[in-house]
């Protein structure tokens, strides 16, 4: 193993002391994914939402605690499992549900749906719907920050199922070659629609991929927001000052089905129950009350958020479809300006 390649020095975050507010403010993000996500299934259910629905439930940590390690200015990509990685960066709920339902006030004006959620404010540059596609986009956001001298970092993530795509190699090989800012987060949940690790990869070692190209790596459980925070603000510092990108690769989990058509006979019910026990956003929960953040605290916060989703689905409800002025738009200035 080249010096380059070898794993960061991990960072010890449990030894840090905790910052009990930081961490009821992630918490209260990861519940808030969670229930928007629950209201998405539902709406769908009922015909409220058309086309494809992937569910970021079990997921949750990855997305808040690796955005936490962000600035504002930073960017990120993603696949179409996008739902909790756009809040985490900032969109609000009315914007995300209401694209959800097609509604004009959606993100996208209702036309992209819930595989391509983009809001140019916030730097969520977009969800993509081809596996591996938006790798090289990705490296164009950091090239393109590179090339303009802003000390700006992107975050790129996809499954596992992405890995042997040539999207990924053609990827990691210019950002490493071309030193740019760039974290590539493998969310390896174990699953690519119905395909398990071991008939997907023959290595099962995601990170190592990085040694090919002399690029840094890290590897490890994503259990813990806190952990996955301060091991992505560590990539993210070597991209920033260094100019050096890195691939992390997070074992995580999904709770549902790889999309609203899956029932996932594919695994066991106690292999999910398992998974389920070790719940990240229940793991963080249970930490705020070891920490003193009372019982009281926790629930006022899980009411606001509540409130927060009920106010979103109805803004959806009753916002307006898309009109026909969308299919002309009569102004260009290098984007759509609808
Ligand atoms: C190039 C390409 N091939 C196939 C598909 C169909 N497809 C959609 S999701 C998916 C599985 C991807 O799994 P993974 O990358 O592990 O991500 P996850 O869904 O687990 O988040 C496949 C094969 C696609 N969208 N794009």
């Amino acid at each position: 193993m080249t010096k380059e390649s070898s794993p960061p020095a991990p960072p010890s975050p449990k030894a840090s002391p905790v910052d009990v507010e930081h961490l009821a403010h992630l918490y209260r993000q990861m519940f808030l994914i969670r229930r928007v996500e629950e209201e998405s299934a539902r709406a769908y259910a009922t015909g409220k939402i058309g086309g494809f629905l992937h569910l970021y439930i079990g997921q949750e940590a990855v997305g808040v605690g690796a955005i936490a390690a962000l600035r504002p200015d930073d960017s990120v990509v993603t696949t179409y499992r996008d739902h909790g990685i756009a809040l985490a960066k900032g969109m609000s709920a009315r914007s995300l549900l209401a694209e959800l339902w097609g509604k004009k006030t959606g993100c996208s004006q209702g036309l992209g749906g819930s595989m391509h959620l983009f809001d140019k404010e916030h730097n969520m540059l977009g969800g993509y719907g081809i596996v591996g596609g938006h790798i090289p986009l990705a490296c164009g956001v950091a090239f393109a920050a590179k090339y303009q001298g802003q000390d700006r970092v992107t975050l790129c993530f996809f499954g596992e199922g992405a890995v042997s795509i040539g999207g990924f190699h053609e990827g990691l090989s210019l950002a490493a070659l071309w030193k740019l800012p760039i974290v590539f987060i493998c969310e390896n949940n174990e699953y690519a629609m119905g395909t398990p690790l071991s008939r997907t990869l023959s290595v099962e070692d995601v990170s190592l991929k990085a040694d090919a190209y002399g690029m840094a790596r890290d590897r490890f459980v994503a259990d813990d927001v806190l952990e996955v925070q301060a091991r992505v603000g560590a990539a993210v510092e070597r991209a920033r000052k260094e100019q050096a990108p890195t691939l992390v690769e997070m074992r995580t989990y999904r709770f549902r089905g790889h999309s609203m058509s899956d029932p996932a006979k594919y695994r066991t019910q106690t292999e999910l129950d398992e998974h389920k026990q070790r719940d990240p956003m229940t793991r963080a929960r249970e930490r705020l009350l070891t920490l003193e953040y009372k019982e009281g605290r926790i629930s006022a916060l899980e009411r606001s958020v509540e409130e927060e989703v009920a106010d979103a689905v109805k803004f959806a409800d009753e916002s307006p479809e898309p009109d026909t002025s969308v299919l002309a738009p009569t102004t260009y200035d290098g984007a759509f300006a609808y």
